[in-house]
């Protein structure tokens, strides 16, 4: 019997009641342990779409769990999220018939992983179209899956080309070294990713100078604060060549930036001879809240990086449209980055799934960072503004007066739910590909379990 990873759940052929005995046999243990105990029927198993399980949830107080850990160990319980739960399983024959139950270390225990919508696996499709990708040499330019990714999303974004690379962060650095020279001054964000989370890539490789201006809550620069960073030409002043913006806002809740208002950027730039280039890590995000396309989100942009390998799935990579000049620059800069790759079909075929076949489920992961949201108001010693979740991300607080972010993490880790934390009292969760609105479910009540016990 092999293990199984999460989202590899097979079909169940064996739809029976399964070990109707043992079921009861649970049912006295934990009554003599002062609990109880709840079928859950029959569920996917573990067995490659030859099994069942039944799953049985035990009830009990806390400091009696605590208690009885070992004598429920020795009955062969194990902890599936906050719960204790016994599977007991059957495995069917080719024929579909009953062949015996699982051992009972053939559990199967799945964790809600909210801390980010890159843990991803790739879906069926992708792995499909990954063993059959036709490859060649990219840095020739003859990986033709490759060239089709790049086309695609090209003509997605209406701009004349695009370029592969590994990373969103490598697609940053990218644009950026490719806009700017060596003592250039780009404008972003004080909240960006580019400015909090790259490494400082750009003045690291490139002599590159950030300045900051303040990010509204909406994930906007003002229009006016961008004005006023741009330096005039002075032999004191390093010289503005590029202003970079980030589309949906990770710092600032997954919140959308609108067509409106990158034209007035857009506008900016170009009466001031400046670049434009876009984080659209999570564009499409952006595109599915508004309604809008990802061609109008960035068409005053010269340049725009986005992800394959956020909720779209994709085990690796990234995109870099923009002018033909531009791109053929970029692949320049990618190749001093050490990022030319040879076969790298086998990354762009499963960014051609993603490009057709993930997007339009973007809005799942936005109504379940909605329904955690409103959740959250519901739990005791937890605060959030649902208003502000517009995307697949959820910021949220702990009501506390000392630091206590880190260890609320690893207390919900512990029950089954891993978020992340990001400050002395803020938490973040990100809804993704794989995480359905029962998961959330589970979640707010891991989230209340978990500030009761702290
Ligand atoms: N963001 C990651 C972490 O680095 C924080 C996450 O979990 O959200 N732009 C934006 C807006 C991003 O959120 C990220 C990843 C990147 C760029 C970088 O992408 P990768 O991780 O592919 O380098």
């Amino acid at each position: 019997m092999g293990r199984t990873t999460h989202g590899e759940r097979g079909r169940s052929l064996y739809r029976g009641r399964v070990n109707l005995a043992m079921e009861l046999y649970d049912k006295k243990v934990a009554s003599g342990l002062g609990g109880s105990v709840k079928a859950e029927g029959l569920g996917d198993g573990p067995g490659r779409g030859k099994s069942a399980i039944a799953k049985l949830r035990l009830t009990m107080p806390p400091t009696t769990l605590c208690d009885s850990a070992f004598a429920l160990w020795g009955a062969g319980w194990a902890i599936d999220g906050r719960m204790p739960v016994r599977y007991l399983g059957a495995r069917a024959d080719d024929s579909g018939r009953q062949a015996g139950p699982f051992s009972s270390r053939e559990y199967w225990m799945k964790t809600i992983d909210l801390r980010s919508d890159t843990v991803t696996l790739p879906s069926p499709q992708m792995r499909e179209a990954i063993y059959h990708a036709e490859l060649g040499d990219d840095v020739f330019g003859e990986d033709p899956t490759v060239n089709r990714l790049e086309q695609m999303a090209a003509e997605r974004f209406g701009k004349e080309a695009a370029l592969l690379v590994v990373s969103g962060t490598m697609g940053n650095l990218v644009s950026i070294l490719t806009h700017c020279g060596r003592g250039d001054e780009i404008i972003l964000g004080d909240l960006c990713h580019s400015f909090l989370y790259e490494a400082g890539g750009a003045a690291a490789l490139g002599g590159i100078h950030p300045r900051t201006v303040p990010n509204q809550p909406d994930g906007t620069l003002r229009v006016q604060d961008i004005e006023a960073a741009i330096r005039s030409d002075n032999v004191h002043f390093p010289r503005t060549r590029l202003i970079c913006l980030e589309n949906t806002h990770n710092r600032c809740g997954g919140a959308a930036l609108t067509p409106e208002y990158m034209t007035q950027v857009g506008s900016l730039a170009r009466r001031r001879g400046l670049a434009l280039h876009l984080d659209g890590a999570r564009i499409f995000h952006a595109a599915v809240a508004l309604g809008a396309s990802v061609r109008e989100l960035t068409r005053d942009a010269d340049s725009v990086t986005f992800c394959l390998s956020k909720s779209l799935a994709a085990p690796v990579g990234s995109l870099v449209c923009g002018p033909r000049s531009f791109i053929a620059e970029a692949r320049r800069t990618r190749k001093v980055l050490g990022g030319g790759m040879r076969q790298a079909g086998i990354i762009a075929a499963a960014g051609v799934v993603a490009l057709t076949e993930m997007v339009d489920r973007l809005q799942e992961d936005h109504d379940n960072a909605r329904r955690l949201a409103v959740g959250i108001v519901g739990v005791d010693g937890l605060s959030v503004d649902p208003a502000r979740v517009q995307t697949n991300i959820v910021y949220f607080d702990l009501l506390r007066d000392k630091p206590h972010a880190e260890e609320f993490a690893r207390q919900a880790a512990r029950h089954g739910l891993k978020i992340l934390s990001v400050g002395p009292n803020r938490l973040r969760a990100v809804t993704h590909y794989g995480i359905t609105a029962d998961d959330i479910d589970q979640a707010l009540s891991i989230l209340a379990d978990t500030c009761q016990a702290m």
